[in-house]
């Protein structure tokens, strides 16, 4: 679509700072209008080496059944374990199925992502995710970047296992009538809680640390829920959705529609996984790269748009409870398997990534480095015989 006089660019300046030589410009990314233009901002287009492959090969990974092991069946746990270790000792991505969650709960979920984002900017705006911060709305991520920028909109919310936070976020910060949204993503947040806290003990078991011990970790987890949501765009080889991140989070449980773009990078190649309704897409974040000792990857993926569709995802961030301290269990750590990433909190990796580091592959690595050379004195001090850095997959 032409942009004609009376509708306004889709960048708009929201401000100009008054330097002396240079104007700076802010941008916004209002989607409902980007999605018909026929070009697409320069801020938008990536790298070549970077811009996407629209027809990836899939990635074959295991579709793994809970039914047996949230039935207690001893059997199936240890079946479902080793297969949740093969997948992450490769790349960290597997699917699983019979999960036990309400498909009205997941299909209300993604009615009421359509419902936000096709509110009309201004009262998206009511939750805007301001600098430094997790949470809130962001179009793109204009405020924060000014070159490969994501095509999408997001829409991120605390959860904490010990209060009813996402009730309240919604009606707190965008109003009374969305009581109702609060209700609905307070729920799937409590039932990705129960899901991921299972998937926990599937971890322990395969890393032979017991089913007990990720469990408890996460007992008290302080999580992150993100509505994903991307537009058309008329140019989809040109930009990516979501630009290729290892998640600095634990575990991710991703719900796709049925549009399909998620792509996982594995032995050097760009896969895709395809979008199934009966399951989930879970992957390891590098804060449990970190407490694996580094055995269980956390792997790069990204995410790509088309031209005809708008495509949504629901993201579940499983994050350790404020005050916990981040250190592989002793089983992991001996001569053979020195440490390799120094005690965290996930307060210090979240504050990192939001201020001074856009998440990338390499973002655990820079992470410890910046910890070591920035404040060693405050880090509590850990006996370590090997370099922490270690390559990464
Ligand atoms: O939408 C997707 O498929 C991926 C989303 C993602 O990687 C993220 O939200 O961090």
């Amino acid at each position: 679509m032409d942009r004609t006089a009376s509708s306004p660019p889709p960048l708009l300046p929201l401000g100009e700072s008054k330097g002396e030589e240079k104007k700076q410009t802010q941008l916004v990314f209002d989607a409902i209008r980007l999605r018909n233009e026929s070009s697409i901002p320069s801020q938008f287009i990536w790298p070549e080496d970077e811009k996407p492959s629209l027809d990836a090969e899939e990635l074959q990974v295991p579709f793994i059944d809970l039914q047996g092991f949230l039935s207690g069946d001893a059997f199936a746990a240890s079946e479902a374990s080793r297969l949740v270790g093969e997948a992450c000792l490769r790349h960290g991505f597997f699917q699983v199925v019979n999960h036990g969650i309400d498909p009205r709960l997941i299909a209300a979920a993604h009615n009421y992502v359509d419902a936000f984002f096709s509110l009309p900017l201004p009262e998206k705006q009511r939750a805007q995710r301001k600098p430094g911060e997790s949470c809130g709305y962001a179009s793109s991520f204009t405020g924060r970047f000014t070159s490969k920028l994501p095509w999408k909109e997001t829409l991120s919310f605390r959860y904490s296992a010990s209060q009813p936070v996402v009730e309240d976020y919604f009606v707190d910060v965008i109003g009374d009538d969305f009581r109702q949204f609060g209700e609905v993503y307070q729920e799937y947040c409590e039932e990705m809680n129960r899901l991921s806290l299972g998937i926990m003990e599937l971890l322990g078991l395969s890393l032979g640390v017991g089913r007990t011990h990720f469990r408890e970790f996460f007992q008290g987890n302080d999580s992150i829920m993100r509505l994903n949501y991307y537009p058309p765009c008329q140019k989809p080889d040109l930009t990516l959705g979501t630009g290729p991140h290892c998640d600095p989070t634990s575990l991710t449980i991703l719900h796709q529609d049925q549009v399909g773009g998620l792509q996982v990078f594995v032995d050097s190649e760009w896969r895709s996984i395809s979008p199934r309704t009966d399951a989930f897409v879970v992957n390891i974040g590098d804060t449990f790269m970190a407490l694996s000792n580094g055995k269980f990857k956390s792997c790069l993926h990204r995410a790509v748009v088309n031209c005809s569709t708008a495509r949504k995802s629901l993201a579940f961030f499983l994050c350790p409870g404020v005050e916990k301290v981040v250190r592989p269990p002793t089983q992991l750590v001996d001569k053979e398997n020195p440490r390799q990433y120094p005690d965290f909190s996930w307060s210090a990796l979240l504050d990192f990534t939001q201020k001074h580091y856009r998440a990338d592959m390499n973002t655990l690595d820079a992470f410890s480095k910046w910890l070591l050379q920035s404040s060693s004195a405050q880090v509590p001090h850990v006996p370590i015989k090997s370099p922490f850095l270690s390559s990464r997959p």
